[in-house]
C-alpha cells in the first residue's frame, strides 16, 4: 500500500458536536512513528448526507489510488461511518478502509460480515494497531480482517503505557483540528485513559487507568490558557478523563501545581472534570480543587435506588455510595464547585418505587442546596445498552440477536423524531439500545418497536423531576455537553 493515511470524522447530524480526540491522537502517533507517512485529517461532522460523496471526492482529489483510510465511529455515528466508508470505496476502490472507535469493540465480526466496504477493524486503543497496519502487518492485537479467525480478536489489545500517553501532548496535535475539538463553549483536554470500575452499562469499564504526569497536565493547561489569551475567547477547560480523581494523590498533586501556576502567572481560568462521588467526600480535596480553579464536577451518580445501583453495578456498597453522594454534593456546593448529576431513567427493572425513591432523594438534595448559590444540575438520560458492556452480554442472553445494532442504529437514524418525544432526554445514550422502553419480544425477532407506555412513563417521571425545587434538570434540546 501507499504511505498515505486519511483519518475521517464521519457526519454527526444528531448527536453532541465536537471533534474526536481519537483522530488527534492517531494523527500525532502516525506523524511521530512513521515520519514518511502523510497523515491527513478529514472532518465531515457538519456535512449533510446528500453532500457527503461530493465533499469526500473534493478532499481526496489528489489522493493516491490505494491509500489507507481510517474512520472513527461511536455507536451513535455508526451509520454515518458506514455511509462514509461506502462513499470512500466508491471514490478509491483500492483503498484499505479501517473502522475504529467505541462501536467496534465486540462488534468486529458483525461489522466485517455485513459491510464489504470495511476492510479492517481496530478494537480498543488504536495507535499501535494503526501503526502496524500501515507497516503492512495486520496480524496484530486488536486488528481484525475478513478471512481471519475472528475468535482471535483480542478484547483488550495492547494499551499505551504512561510514557506513551505522555507523548500524546496536546501542544503537538494538528492545530487546525485541535481548535475544532473545542466543544460547545469548552476546550477538551484528555489526561488519562481507562477506568477500573465495572459499571454494567459503561463502554469504558474494567481497564486500569493510564494517566499523564501532573507536570504535563499543567503545561498543557498553560498552553491552552495562552491560546485563549491570544484569541481573547475564554472558555472553561473540560478535562474529559473518565474518572479524574481515581487517584486522589494525583488529583491533589495536579491541584497544588495549578495553584502554584496561577499564583506565579497571575492567569485566571476555569476547568471542570468528570469523576465518581467517593473521593469528593474528602472536603480537603474538594477545597484544593476549587482553589485551583475547578468550577464544576460531573458525577456519574446514575440513581438513588439501591436496587438500580445493583443492576448498574455502580457501587460495592450501595448505602455507603449514597451517603458519599450526598456528602460530595454538599462539599461541592460549600466550596463553589458546581455539582452535575448524571442520572439514568428507563433502566430495565425500574418501577414506581424506584421513581419515588429518586424523587425523594432529589427533593432532599434540593432542600440541602437551598442555602447555596449554586444549584445541583441533573442530566437525565435514557438507560441504554452499548456493545462490549455487561448489559450487552445480558441482552444477548435474553435472546436478542448480535446483529441488533445493524438494525437499531439504522432505525434510530431514520426516526430522529422518536427522541423528540422525550424532549431530548434520550441524549447521552444515542445509538445504544434503550432496553427498558423497547418491546423485547419484538426485538428478539429483529423488529424495532418502542413500548409507548414505557416511553411516556419515563417522560412523566422526568417531568416530575423537573418540577423539584432548587435543582435544575437539564433539557438536552438546549445542547451543552455530555456528562460522564
Ligand atoms: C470527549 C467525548 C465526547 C466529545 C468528543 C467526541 C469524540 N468522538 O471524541 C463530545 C462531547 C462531542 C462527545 C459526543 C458524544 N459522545 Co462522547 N465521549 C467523550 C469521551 C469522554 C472521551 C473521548 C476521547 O477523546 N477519548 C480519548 C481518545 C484518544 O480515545 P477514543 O475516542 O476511545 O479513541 C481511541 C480508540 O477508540 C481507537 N479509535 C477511535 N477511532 C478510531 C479510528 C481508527 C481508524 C482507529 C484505527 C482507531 C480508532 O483509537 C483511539 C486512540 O487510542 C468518551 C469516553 C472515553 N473515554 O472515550 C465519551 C464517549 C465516546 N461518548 C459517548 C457518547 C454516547 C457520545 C454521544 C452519543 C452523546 C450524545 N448523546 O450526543 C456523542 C457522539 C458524538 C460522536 N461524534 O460520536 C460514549 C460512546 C459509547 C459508544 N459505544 O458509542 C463514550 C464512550 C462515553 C461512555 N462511557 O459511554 N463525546
Ligand atoms: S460509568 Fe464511570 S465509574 Fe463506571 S466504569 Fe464507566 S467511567 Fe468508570
Amino acid at each position: 500500500m501507499t504511505n498515505t493515511i486519511y483519518l475521517v470524522n464521519p457526519p454527526n447530524p444528531l448527536n453532541m458536536k465536537g471533534f474526536p480526540g481519537s483522530l488527534l491522537a492517531l494523527d500525532l502517533w502516525v506523524r511521530r512513528k512513521l515520519p514518511d507517512v502523510v497523515s491527513t485529517i478529514i472532518d465531515e461532522e457538519e456535512t449533510p448526507e446528500s453532500r457527503l460523496l461530493e465533499s469526500l471526492e473534493r478532499k481526496l482529489v489528489s489522493a493516491p489510488e490505494n491509500p489507507y483510510i481510517g474512520i472513527t465511529s461511536t455507536t451513535a455515528t455508526y451509520q454515518d461511518a458506514i455511509n462514509s466508508a461506502r462513499a470512500l470505496k466508491k471514490i478509491r476502490p483500492n483503498s484499505k478502509i479501517i473502522l475504529g472507535g467505541h462501536h467496534v469493540n465486540g462488534q468486529e465480526q458483525v461489522i466485517l460480515e455485513n459491510h464489504p466496504e470495511i476492510d479492517l477493524t481496530v478494537t480498543g486503543e488504536g495507535e499501535k494497531a494503526l501503526e502496524s497496519i500501515i507497516r503492512g502487518n495486520y496480524d496484530f492485537p486488536g486488528v481484525a480482517y475478513r478471512g481471519m479467525n475472528l475468535v482471535n480478536v483480542l478484547s483488550n489489545p495492547l494499551r499505551l503505557n504512561r510514557d506513551e500517553i505522555n507523548s500524546l501532548d496536546l501542544r503537538n496535535f494538528n492545530p487546525e483540528f485541535q481548535e475544532r475539538s473545542t466543544q460547545f463553549k469548552e476546550i477538551n483536554l484528555i489526561t488519562a485513559r481507562g477506568c477500573p470500575m465495572k459499571c454494567s452499562f459503561c463502554a469504558v469499564a474494567n481497564e486500569n487507568v493510564t494517566a499523564q504526569d501532573p507536570d504535563l497536565v499543567v503545561e498543557q493547561i498553560d498552553y491552552l490558557v495562552k491560546q485563549m489569551q491570544k484569541t481573547g475567547r475564554y472558555k472553561p477547560i473540560a478535562i474529559q478523563d473518565n474518572f479524574f480523581a481515581q487517584s486522589p494523590k494525583r488529583a491533589y498533586e495536579i491541584a497544588k501545581k495549578l495553584i502554584d501556576y496561577r499564583n506565579q502567572s497571575g492567569n485566571d481560568f476555569e476547568w471542570n472534570i468528570q469523576t465518581r462521588v467517593e473521593q469528593f467526600s474528602d472536603n480537603d480535596l474538594v477545597k484544593i480543587l476549587s482553589n485551583a480553579g475547578c468550577s464544576a464536577a460531573y458525577f456519574g451518580v446514575e440513581n438513588f435506588d439501591p436496587k438500580m445501583l445493583k443492576i448498574l453495578n455502580k457501587a460495592h456498597n450501595e448505602r455507603r455510595y449514597l451517603d458519599l453522594t450526598s456528602k460530595s454534593i454538599l462539599n461541592c456546593l460549600a466550596n463553589g464547585i458546581q455539582p452535575h448529576i448524571d442520572f439514568q431513567v428507563g433502566i430495565p427493572g425500574e418501577d414506581s418505587e424506584t421513581e419515588r425513591i429518586n424523587e425523594n432523594a432529589l427533593k432532599h438534595i434540593g432542600e440541602e442546596a437551598r442555602e447555596y448559590e449554586n444549584k445541583p444540575k441533573v442530566f437525565p438520560s435514557l438507560s441504554v445498552v452499548y456493545p462490549a458492556t455487561a448489559f450487552y452480554n445480558s441482552m444477548m442472553q435474553q435472546g436478542v440477536s448480535r446483529e441488533v445494532y445493524e438494525q437499531f442504529t439504522k432505525w434510530e437514524r431514520e426516526n430522529p423524531e422518536y427522541r423528540n418525544l422525550l424532549y431530548g432526554y434520550f441524549a447521552h445514550g444515542n445509538g445504544g439500545i434503550p432496553l427498558g422502553i423497547m418491546n423485547i419480544e419484538q426485538l428478539k425477532n429483529g423488529e424495532i418497536s418502542v413500548n409507548m407506555n414505557n416511553l411516556f412513563r419515563a417522560k412523566r417521571y422526568v417531568d416530575r423531576l423537573r418540577a423539584i425545587d432548587s435543582i435544575k434538570v437539564h433539557d438536552y434540546t438546549e445542547q451543552t455537553r455530555e456528562g460522564e
